[in-house]
């Protein structure tokens, strides 16, 4: 079975920060938020009053799946410890049939599966699944799986064969129950998936049905407000949890108005058409993205190519229309989600980081299912700019929603009320060395630069990459069975155009790439394309590339507004921004680049270490762009991606 350990370098070291900050300052946030509380009350181990929203399970849960995947490579006693701590809490808290979500547990004990469009029942069972195979992968015990699997077994046992309203608003279940069935090989779990896919966007008089739902959830929310100020009365020493305030965030004037429209037209939870009609990327972004994640892990498993057309045409529409420069999707504020073609605000933009983190995980699927370069390409972008901002150097700070232009009011903050993205970047991160490679019959496919050491089938790799501040990648092939024959496929990237890549000291040629189109991200990956090189293979021998890293003017299409005159640079997989920490006394809103004075420098002390680009404004002012995901790290400041040149 093929591995990779991600040895040195620029992500081995962020992931040492994931691993000894990140996972342990987020578990400390969900015990002061009484996230973690709920479970000992739910599980009759105390008393108290549940906090948070109706979805907070998931905070939880996702949080374990996260340190199970960090402890696979970062096998910690203390995470160990945390772990086990809280797995004890959910198999007390679990109900025999297999049924958590302490909202209801504790709240309504009669109640069950209500509301599915806007409370998160299945959401929540589904990133307890997840734990429980990321778990069993991490550390090859069952005791979470075993948990995963009675809440799937409840599932299945109520869910299966039922219809169209029987299916969840915020989709994460699906790709839960296809991760289920693929260490599991259970039937039942792979059937359940594709219904709750297949199911969807086929409930009709889906207004009235949202309707009735957002009375209930109001009538259970006032339910609740009440006992809480019993309870606050009777117990006047209990002090309920103060979350930090939200980030700022500019809304249009009609940012409500446009939310309840996607709400009462299923458009907002791609309740509005089935899977396969599914062409434009429209509503929450984070559920859209896991959606077409489940779509593409559906249409893997069970060969069902009438789903590709679908995703593939999703996908281009995202990248051609709806995509920020920096890989992030969700234009509008309130209902965190798609707006219309080419609208893409830089200060509007809402781009929440777990929505990148989704599109990357179907981009990944899509790259498996498909084998086109362009999916990896898209994956790398967003690793390196819409989600990797979402985490500050420190493991302990997080953006939620991330805008190209900001003049105050948004910084990087230790939890959040709706605290989704910590984890999910974390465990994405600890994810990392599954997304370098792949192996089949053919040979191996490198689809990240990534310094690595890969354990595959056909042969021992070496990966050291220079990567993001510089362009030199050696990779070093120690095959299996000396002088094997088999093909080494090499990512082109889409920023790279042109590069020089030798193997054992002979220049090989590369693949024309195609004209980028005019895109609303101002790139295209759809110009990454592979470098095959089949080779009968020695040990030692050695690939040296040398990417592009010439700076990139990267400007939208015309029909997005508000950046005539304006670019985004770019560097390699990375876009830069003004921030206003270094560049004191200048209007970065205003002031117009020179893009020929810019020079990189990598910066050792800057940042933890990172490549600066020096510059001159054209009246002379000397300006300063640093990467758009490491701005937010020195307090409050100003950003602009866009830049007047
Ligand atoms: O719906 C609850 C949280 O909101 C989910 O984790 C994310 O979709 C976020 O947008
Ligand atoms: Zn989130």
């Amino acid at each position: 079975m093929s591995k990779a350990q991600i040895s040195a370098g620029f992500w081995h070291d962020r992931l040492e920060v994931n691993a000894s900050s990140a996972i342990f300052h987020q578990w400390q946030q969900l015990e002061n938020s009484g996230c973690i509380q709920n479970f000992r009350i739910a599980g009759s181990e105390t008393d108290g009053f549940r906090e948070g929203w109706f979805f907070a399970d998931s905070d939880a849960h996702k949080w374990l799946d996260a340190a199970a995947r960090t402890y696979a490579n970062h096998p910690d006693p203390a995470l160990a410890a945390l772990m086990d701590n809280y797995i004890d809490l959910i198999e007390q808290a679990q109900q025999p049939d297999g049924y958590i979500y302490t909202y209801n547990q504790i709240h309504f004990p009669e109640v069950r599966w209500t509301n599915l469009q806007i409370e998160h029942e299945l959401y929540c069972h589904g990133h307890l699944i997840e734990a429980g195979v990321s778990h069993f992968e991490a550390t090859r015990q069952t005791r979470v799986l075993e948990i995963a699997r009675r809440a799937a077994d409840r599932i299945v046992e109520d869910f299966l064969g039922k219809g169209p309203e029987h299916t969840p608003g915020h989709q994460e279940i699906e790709i839960a129950l296809l991760r289920l069935y693929r260490v599991t090989q259970h039937a039942p779990y792979l059937a359940m998936a594709r219904q709750f896919i297949e199911q969807r966007g086929h409930i009709s008089g889906f207004s009235r049905k949202i309707l009735g739902e957002f009375s209930s959830v109001g009538k259970r929310e006032r339910t609740i407000d009440r006992r809480k100020q019993a309870y606050l009365t009777a117990f006047p020493n209990f002090r309920p949890y103060e979350l930090p305030p939200g980030n700022h965030s500019k809304r249009p004037w009609n940012t409500t108005l446009r939310w309840y429209a996607g709400a009462f037209s299923g458009k907002y939870f791609q309740q509005h058409t089935p899977i396969r009609k599914q062409q434009v990327p429209v509503g929450h972004a984070v559920r859209f993205a896991y959606l077409e994640t489940a779509a593409a892990m559906l249409a893997r498993e069970t060969g069902d190519t009438s789903l590709i057309q679908a995703l593939e045409k999703a996908w281009d529409h995202m990248v051609t229309r709806r995509m920020y420069v920096t890989g992030g999707i969700g234009s509008l504020p309130g209902s965190e989600g798609f707006g219309r073609d080419y609208e893409l605000d830089p200060e509007i933009a809402y781009a929440e980081t777990c929505a990148a983190l989704g599109s990357m995980f179907w981009n990944w699927e899509l790259a498996q299912l498909t084998g086109k370069a362009r999916y990896s390409d898209l994956f790398e972008w967003q690793l390196y700019n819409a989600s990797a901002v979402g985490m500050g150097l420190d493991g302990t700070t997080y953006f939620y929603n991330n805008p190209l232009t900001c003049r105050g009011g948004v910084t990087r903050k230790p939890w959040y009320a709706v605290p989704c993205c910590p984890s999910n970047i974390s465990r994405t991160w600890a994810d990392l060395y599954r997304y370098i490679h792949t192996e089949d019959e053919h040979g191996i496919h490198i689809h990240q630069y990534v310094s690595s050491r890969i354990t595959a089938e056909l042969a021992t790799l070496e990966i050291e990459s220079g990567l993001p501040w510089f362009g030199n990648v050696t990779i070093t092939v120690t095959p299996v069975n000396p002088q094997s024959d088999f093909t080494l496929f090499l990512r082109l990237p889409s920023w790279s155009t042109g590069a020089h890549i030798m193997c054992n000291g002979e220049a090989l040629e590369l693949p024309s790439a195609a004209e980028p189109r005019a895109t609303g991200a101002g790139f295209d990956p759809a110009v990454s394309r592979w470098l095959e090189i089949p080779c009968t293979w020695s040990d030692g021998d050695r690939i040296e590339i040398q990417l592009n890293m010439s700076l990139r003017l990267l400007q939208p299409h015309p029909k997005v507004k508000g950046h005539q005159g304006q670019a985004a640079i770019g560097r390699g997989p990375i876009v830069y921004c003004l921030e206003s920490v270094d560049n004191p006394g200048v209007d970065i809103f205003q002031v117009r680049l020179d893009p020929d004075t810019l020079e990189p420098s990598f910066q050792a002390d800057l940042l933890k270490g990172c490549t600066v680009l020096y510059g001159k404004s054209f009246d002379a002012q000397p300006l300063i762009l640093i990467p758009y995901f490491l701005w937010g790290n020195r307090g409050e400041s100003q950003m602009a991606v866009w830049i007047h040149i």
